[in-house]
């Protein structure tokens, strides 16, 4: 049988957008089982802001914050017990995207799991807590659509927006793997399979 094509958008060199890659609702029942392993929880910013997302980690290594910093660790500070290892679907749905996008053997060791409900945002920022910026970050959106904006490598300086709905996957390597990048306020609406809550899971090379 054919292969199901798919598409692959260049937005800038390093960027990629893979338009419904994912089927987010095989994902559902895994990010179940990880959530009541580790619950959702809302990080603290070092300079004591509460971060308006709520979040949580699977894989060996977990992104957290708190008045200490930004690091990777390999216990949820909640439980002081591991992370919920990474399910095979999440794994190999972000090695396949990097790979659809040209960074082939992508095998992520941390998936950050973030819950946007409407009114959530997430400021302009890198992501330079990983110890190789030569591997890519792939991120899968699920539910509701969201703005997310591009920068550059400048904090400041004119934004590009990329729409992004359920089943999106989005691959930053290259130059863009330092760019800023956020997501701008999610607005209220809803969807089939998971209501009135937007859903992204970052997949990332951190150790
Ligand atoms: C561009 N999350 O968790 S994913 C994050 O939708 C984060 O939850 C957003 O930014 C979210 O750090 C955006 C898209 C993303 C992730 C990593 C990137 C874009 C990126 C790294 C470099 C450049
Ligand atoms: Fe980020």
């Amino acid at each position: 049988m054919e292969d199901l094509v798919s598409q692959v958008i260049e937005i800038c060199p390093g960027m990629y957008v893979l338009p419904d890659f994912a089927d987010t609702q095989a994902l559902k029942v895994s990010l179940q089982q990880v959530l009541e392993h580790s619950p959702l929880r809302q990080m603290q910013t070092s300079r004591g802001f509460t971060m308006s997302v709520h979040t949580s980690n699977c894989g060996t290594a977990g992104w957290v914050s708190d008045r200490s910093g930004y690091r990777y660790l390999l216990q949820d500070p909640l439980s002081g017990k591991p992370w919920h290892p990474m399910p095979e679907s999440f794994a190999s749905l972000a090695s396949r995207a990097a790979k659809s996008a040209g960074f082939g053997h992508f095998e992520p060791d941390a998936c950050l799991i973030n819950r946007y409900l409407p009114g959530t945002q997430m400021g302009a920022h890198q992501d330079r807590d990983e110890s190789d910026f030569s591997q890519p970050i792939v991120s899968v959106s699920l539910g509701i659509d969201a703005r997310f904006f591009v920068i550059g490598p400048e904090k400041r300086g004119k934004s590009t927006p990329v729409d992004l709905s359920d089943g999106d996957v989005m691959v930053f390597g290259g130059p863009a793997r330092h760019f800023y990048h956020g997501v701008r306020k999610l607005k209220d609406s809803t969807h089939p399979h998971f209501g009135a809550v937007r859903w992204n899971l970052t997949f990332r090379k951190a150790l």
